[in-house]
């Protein structure tokens, strides 16, 4: 009999790269990718992936809670890994509901649903749900977000990621449902929407736009390659303990402000540019973000001393990686701006409603 994983938003950026990970490994199980496909969702993300057999995609919402109830039903999933969510804290400034719709009705959905076919006794063991270090809030100039550190969400995004954290180990503890939470930080690398800081700088100083630095650029973020976010989730979801929180972070600590000029320096030497003006010069400071968090750290020890997970990528090193990869994959670029990769998907998807098994 097959083992079918439910791994929810893996169309998107942390998703795309995680199912490509296991896919790459010795890895015996089959993938359900459930993705609806919104503008941060991609299939292009994944068309390589595509004939592999253990790869199935489904065109659906979280929201859809009969449409997770037959899929449940079909596949029996042993185990689930919730990416899907809206993503970006500037979109949920501009329009919160959409948040409050996905991440939390949308957990709830999947959350409940799960529950229940596992109380069934259907054979399923582990929901795993992606968090982020924003539930936490804001640090000052030291110390570091561990495991017993109080939420305190500053904006819509951030507060719905906790209000999902919440339900999840609501789950845990009023009806032993066995769930596990990772709590990460940052991440960059390949198929990050250009919405985020990282890809947007990179694609701006490649085309000469101006680079928008939020306040005085001294907000700090804590850095961490996909690729070893994806080592970590799989780390825990195969070894973590049931009802526990893991932080999953890269010791990476950089004001933003020195990202956008190691990005300039690293875009004008791979590009050559023989003007002699650096790109530095197309740095504009805007308006800060509203609710602007001053700065996350994670402390990442209990992951390392219970689990043996470190971080592989130097940042330097990922962070040339992730330049390479935008500077190469203009098409994708291309096609995520353009929305062309929606004719793709009509073509590809024409004859499946959404939703349709
Ligand atoms: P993303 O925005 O790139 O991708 C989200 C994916 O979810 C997309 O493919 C989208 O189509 C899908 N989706 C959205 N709403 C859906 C719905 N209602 N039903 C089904 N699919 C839906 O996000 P990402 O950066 O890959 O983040 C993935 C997860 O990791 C999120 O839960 C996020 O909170 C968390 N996280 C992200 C970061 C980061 O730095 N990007 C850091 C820590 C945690
Ligand atoms: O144009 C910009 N200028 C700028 O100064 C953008 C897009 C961002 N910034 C700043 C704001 C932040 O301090 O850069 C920092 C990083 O911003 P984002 O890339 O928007 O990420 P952030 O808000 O930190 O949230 C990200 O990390 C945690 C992800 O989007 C979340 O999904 C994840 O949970």
């Amino acid at each position: 009999m097959k083992n079918y994983i439910l791994i929810t938003g893996g169309s998107g950026f942390i998703g795309s790269n995680f199912i490509r990970y296991l896919l790459s490994e010795e890895f015996d199980c089959h993938i359900v990718n459930l993705d609806s496909l919104t503008y941060a969702g991609n299939p292009l993300s994944l068309s390589d992936c595509e004939g592999d057999d253990r790869y199935h995609f489904i065109h659906g919402d979280i929201l859809d809670r009969g449409l997770l109830e037959r899929l449940f039903e079909e596949y029996a999933f042993t185990g689930v890994i919730h990416f899907a969510a809206e993503s970006h804290v500037d979109r949920s400034i501009l329009g919160p509901e959409a948040f409050i719709d996905t991440n939390i009705k949308g957990t709830f959905n999947l959350l409940d649903v799960a529950y229940r076919h596992w109380k069934n006794g259907k054979g399923f063991s582990r929901f795993h749900h992606i968090s982020t270090d924003e539930v936490y809030g804001s640090l000052g100039e030291t110390g570091a977000f561990t495991e017993a550190t109080p939420y305190d969400p500053s904006s819509p995004y951030s507060a719905s990621k906790a209000s999902s954290d919440h339900l999840v180990k609501a789950y845990c503890r009023t009806y032993g449902f066995p769930a596990v939470i990772t709590n990460c930080s940052n991440n960059y690398g390949p198929y990050q929407f250009p919405e985020k800081l990282i890809p947007l700088m990179i694609l701006n100083i490649m085309e000469e736009k101006p680079l928008p630095v939020y306040g005085q650029g001294l907000n700090i973020r804590d850095w961490l390659y996909v690729e070893d976010h994806c080592s970590a989730i799989w780390k825990v979801f195969c070894d973590g303990k049931d009802g526990e929180t893991y932080n999953v972070g890269g010791g990476a600590e950089r004001k933003n402000i020195e990202i956008v000029h190691l990005l300039c320096d690293l875009v004008d030497k791979k590009l050559k540019r023989s003007d002699g003006v650096s790109s530095r010069n197309l740095i504009r400071y805007v308006q800060d973000r509203p609710g602007h968090d001053f700065r996350y750290a994670i402390d990442a020890s209990k992951l390392k001393n219970e689990l043996g997970w470190e971080p592989a990528f130097s940042f330097e090193e990922a962070l040339e990686n992730t330049v390479d990869w935008y500077l190469n994959n203009m098409e994708w670029v291309n096609n995520v701006r353009s929305g062309a990769y929606r004719e793709w998907l009509d073509r590809n998807y024409s004859g499946r409603q959404k939703g349709e098994l």
